[in-house]
């Protein structure tokens, strides 16, 4: 029996999951003795430094989770959970950790790096370590802005380092306490590993048989996502479909590509690095009223072991009956049923143009709301541009670029509208206009999508990603027209995006995902 220590911040579901696939069972930490008396505790996490910190203390948790480490009894930290180990983080400031390792909590600071880190990296292990038993090598989930910096004084308990910019602790273990920084729930059959042998030691697991290479630098490598676009066809079931520039609908009916549960069962098992469900009409709907979506979201992070974003209808709500509802109390909902991340679309448009029009920050809207509580990695936006061709950019007020393909009229410059409401609905705001001012807010990641692409096979639109990469320091996802495993190669070769995303050369099974990683990796791309 494997404890947890559930203190409402995160997606705990995936970390419950996983010990349940590896056959054992959860129970929760209901008081502060709890956790003293737990035979092996996980101790999960995402958000933000302080939050949690709070979170802790308000519970009544500080003093005996310090009292369980130095009686060395098992305990495994997870993202968070390992930075609260330090002393404090520069994510806040003044906010003291459980101080047990010396040391703190940067953030990541070099100017040439997306922050944050999201993404597959290695580890390289520094010593012998039972958690370690059968790893071989393989990358494991990471999703984080601030990371434990290596001293001196913290080398005894250094069991993996990292590199992205820099050289960080991604693990530690001292006797019977480890934390990961990575998310061992989300790195596939790797991490599963990793947590099966932190359950099923029975023994010390300092002691390991493993044999240690000598240190490389790790790398974080390109990611290849699958996304399900999801809606209520009009027979009332919820089937994955997939637009033409977004125009689901064939001789009236809306597409059927199959059931987004199974299908995102099967993206999993083909290698993808993450899975993204869109729910495409939520905009018009209630999510917190449309279980459909939870329903998928829960019984999708019962067997896949990587992370999963939902984006769709993430906006604040009133009910018929006058209940109001935050963008957060959405997410929320989200972030318990399963998800990693939430993806937000139309709202951010309107968040963005408030922002612009004011300059300020509300610290009420959707983004900020979202990123102050789970932290700015779960929070995805997801854009929706369309093309708008000029003859003449000096008298365009956007943000306009030259085109290597001259639209109707022979124009070779164009710039890109955000839409709402699934495209429907073009907005006075310019696609870098949107992104520059979400990252401001605290939106941790772009998924970059393009109607004029969207479904035709014809590649991505280099032009737009670009665009779009060179205006912001955060991740972005390309998205939009793959129509072939040369287009992945494409888009990594030519642009620096971390990751690209398709959907119908999935769901058609034209491509497959492996054979879209073989490709890259024979083109000299790193891949999972
Ligand atoms: O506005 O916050 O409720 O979010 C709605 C979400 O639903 C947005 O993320 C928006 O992109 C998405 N959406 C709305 N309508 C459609 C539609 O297709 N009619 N899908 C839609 C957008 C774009 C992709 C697609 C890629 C790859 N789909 O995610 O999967 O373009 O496709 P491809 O590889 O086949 O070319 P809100």
């Amino acid at each position: 029996m494997i404890t947890m220590l559930d203190y409402g911040a995160g997606n705990v579901r995936s970390v419950r999951n996983a010990i349940r696939s590896i056959g054992s069972d959860v129970k929760d930490i209901e008081s502060p003795e709890d956790i003293l008396h737990a035979e092996k505790l996980i101790f999960p996490g995402v958000g933000n430094f302080g939050v949690v910190m709070s979170r802790l203390r308000e519970a009544g948790y500080i003093e005996p989770l310090i009292q369980r480490i130095r009686e060395n009894r098992p305990l495994l930290g997870i993202c968070i959970a390992l930075q609260t180990f330090f002393e404090g983080s520069e994510e806040a400031p003044g906010v003291q950790g459980l101080g047990i390792i010396p040391g703190m909590v940067r953030r990541f600071d070099d100017a040439a790096l997306s922050v944050p880190q999201i993404g597959w990296n290695g580890v390289s292990v520094h010593r012998e370590s039972g958690l370690f038993h059968g790893y071989d090598g393989e990358k494991l989930y990471f999703v984080h802005s601030f990371y434990s910096e290596i001293t001196k004084e913290n080398q005894p308990w250094i069991l993996t380092t990292t590199d992205y910019g820099c050289e960080f602790i991604s693990a530690v273990q001292r006797g019977n306490i480890a934390a990961f920084q990575f998310h061992p729930e989300k790195s596939g059959a790797a991490g599963l590993n990793l947590l099966r042998n932190f359950i099923t030691s029975d023994k010390d697991i300092s002691c390991g048989t493993m044999s240690l290479s000598e240190r490389k630098k790790t790398s974080i490598v390109k990611r290849v996502i699958a996304c399900l676009d999801v809606r209520t066809n009009d027979t009332g079931d919820l089937v994955v479909t997939k637009g033409d520039q977004y125009d689901v609908r064939e001789e009236g009916e809306v597409r059927n590509l199959g059931k987004p549960v199974e299908l995102a069962g099967r993206y999993y098992r083909e290698g993808a690095d993450e899975i993204t469900f869109l729910n495409i009409t939520g905009f018009r709907d209630f999510p917190m009223k449309d279980q459909p979506m939870l329903e998928v979201l829960q019984r999708t992070s019962e067997n896949v072991f990587v992370p999963l974003t939902i984006g769709g209808g993430i906006q604040e709500f009133t009910d018929s009956e006058g209940n109001f509802y935050s963008a957060l109390d959405v997410a929320s909902a989200y972030f318990r049923s399963g998800a990693d991340k939430v993806s937000i679309g139309s709202d951010a448009v309107y968040v963005a143009e408030k922002y612009l029009q004011t300059q300020e920050k509300s610290g009420k809207s959707s983004i900020e709301q979202i990123s102050m509580v789970y932290g700015a990695q779960a929070v995805v936006i997801s854009v929706d541009p369309k093309r708008v061709y000029v003859k003449d950019p000096q008298n365009c007020p956007r943000h306009a670029i030259t085109t290597d393909f001259p639209g109707p009229g022979g124009e070779k410059y164009c710039w890109y509208q955000c839409t709402v409401r699934g495209g429907r609905e073009g907005r006075d705001i310019d696609v870098i206009e949107l992104v520059q001012s979400c990252e401001a807010l605290g939106a941790g990641e772009i998924l970059l999508n393009c109607i004029d692409k969207d479904g035709t096979n014809s590649g991505f639109d280099l032009e737009l990603i670009r665009h779009v990469r060179q205006a912001v320091s955060i991740p972005v996802i390309a998205s939009s027209g793959a129509g072939s495993a040369d287009h992945f190669v494409e888009v990594f070769r030519q642009t620096d995006v971390e990751a690209a995303l398709a959907a119908g050369i999935f769901h058609r099974r034209e491509v497959s995902i492996d054979t879209v990683k073989k490709n890259m990796r024979a083109n000299g791309i790193e891949t999972r």
